[in-house]
């Protein structure tokens, strides 16, 4: 297993649209354990491949409180089930230091296949709902700070290319 590299905004490759994984095999396996490693050790609920800088659609997350419901989503599609709308103070690995409000719908289905290329279906509300929308929009190159108002994200921004110049 392998600790990887997390790309920050406003790295442009965060820009880039993944791919559909075409054959889930040992190299998809590999890094998706090297993703988990990377996510439990930032600590992170969820992590996008688009984030390690692999351009294919992988999503990993684990929102329990004991890190020990890992769930893969591999192709990911979703689908909302009703209008109702639900705030979340989002943060992202890709963001560190930043949490701000997101609305999303609160309820979700999400089609998927899994670490064996098996398809399967969950029907997701509250935070793992959230947290599968902010991980497929990682995969279409979306952040969570495209949400917010232009001022806000070009301060975040600014602070964060501040910070890096200074480390
Ligand atoms: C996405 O985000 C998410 O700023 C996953 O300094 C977040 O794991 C979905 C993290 C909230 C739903 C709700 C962020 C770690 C982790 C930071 C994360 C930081 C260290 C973010
Ligand atoms: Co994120």
């Amino acid at each position: 297993m392998a600790r990887l590299t997390i790309l920050e905004f406003p790295d442009p490759r965060l820009r880039i649209h993944a791919k559909p994984v075409e054959t889930v095999d040992d190299r998809i396996r590999t890094l998706i354990d090297d993703m988990f490693e990377t996510m439990y050790d930032a600590p992170g609920v969820g992590l996008a491949a688009t984030q390690v800088n692999v351009h294919e659609q992988v999503v990993v997350i684990d929102v329990s409180e004991n890190h020990d419901q890992p769930l893969v989503f591999i192709n990911p599609k979703i689908e909302v089930l009703d209008e109702t709308l639900f705030d979340y103070e989002e943060g992202c690995l890709s963001v560190p230091g930043f949490y701000e409000k997101v609305t999303r719908p609160r309820h979700v289905r999400v089609t998927a296949l899994d670490r064996n290329g098996e398809p399967f279906t969950i029907e997701p509300e509250g935070l793992l709902a959230v947290c599968i929308q902010h991980e497929c929009d990682h995969l279409n190159g979306k952040l969570f700070v495209d949400y917010l108002s232009n001022l806000k994200r070009q301060r975040i921004r600014a602070k964060l290319e501040k910070h890096r110049k200074e480390a």
